[in-house]
């Protein structure tokens, strides 16, 4: 061994804290799940700042792939799961919850405002009713929990699931009672299957999280100032963060 060699396993030696740092910097993945149009691809380029100047169709086929650099070392590293249930998205499910497993989910749902897809050379046919979104929405739960089941299940490492009520703006003063729709141990439909999820993957692993946002407001349409929706916006940053142990 040379000299420098000998030096360098010596201060490596006598820091191993600082190498450590250095092999867990790796930003955490964040899979984002959820149906088409309920408005994961906007969600996800607000949080990481950075809509790389293509709008995104609704309903995109493929994998977006986006980065958060916060300041210092911190940052998210997102994969957005497509919502359509294509062999493109089965693939993308088999990504984030097998081949390269998440840190944590954001599964984004809309209360039932999910905007349909554009279907090219129509006018689109009639648009789903509320009723048969939140139907939708839950047949949607159900594929992406028992993708995060079996990965909490086969997992030693704690995960965190953060379920996203988007378009609040849209429904801005029942916000409370819609948090409570998607919230464990509320008794609806949908908490029921949450709590389903939390007994199949276990309390202790699986920490559950439901918290609203809304990336528009501030417009004369709009039921939501542009300040609270950016406060929404924000709480959620910071959530994903100490969940991240980032803070
Ligand atoms: N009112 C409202 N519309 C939203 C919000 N977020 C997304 N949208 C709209 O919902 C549609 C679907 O959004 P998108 O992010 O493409 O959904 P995705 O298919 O889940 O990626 C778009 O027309 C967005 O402008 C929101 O917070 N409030
Ligand atoms: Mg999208």
């Amino acid at each position: 061994m040379t000299r420098s060699h000998e030096s360098l396993r010596r201060r490596l030696a006598a820091t191993p804290e600082r190498v450590g740092h250095v092999v867990r910097r790796r930003f955490p993945i964040v899979a984002v799940t959820g149906m088409t149009g309920v408005g994961k691809t906007q969600l996800t380029d607000r949080l990481s700042g950075s809509p790389d100047g293509t709008v995104a169709e609704v309903g995109s086929a493929v994998m977006e792939r986006r980065t958060r650099r916060s300041s210092g070392l911190r940052g998210f590293r997102f994969r957005v799961v497509p919502g359509d249930n294509a062999a493109t998205r089965l693939g993308a499910l088999d990504e984030v919850f097998h081949d390269e497993p998440v840190d944590g989910v954001l599964h984004v749902v809309a209360n039932g405002f999910a905007t349909a897809r554009r279907t090219a050379g129509t006018s689109g046919g009639a648009d789903a009713s509320r009723e048969e979104q939140l139907v939708q929405e839950l047949e949607d739960w159900a594929i992406t929990s028992h993708r995060i089941a079996s990965m909490a299940v086969r997992r030693e490492k704690p995960i965190w699931l953060v379920i996203v009520v988007t378009k609040a703006d849209l429904f801005a003063d029942e916000l409370d009672e819609v948090v409570r729709y998607y919230s464990p141990g509320s008794g609806s439909a949908f908490g029921n299957r949450v709590d389903e999820l939390r007994a199949l993957a276990g309390g202790a692993k699986l920490s559950i999280d439901v918290l609203p946002v809304s990336t528009q407001g501030g417009d004369r349409k709009s039921a939501m100032s542009a300040k609270r929706s950016a406060q929404l916006v924000d709480a959620l940053a910071t959530r994903l963060e100490q969940l991240s142990g980032h803070r």
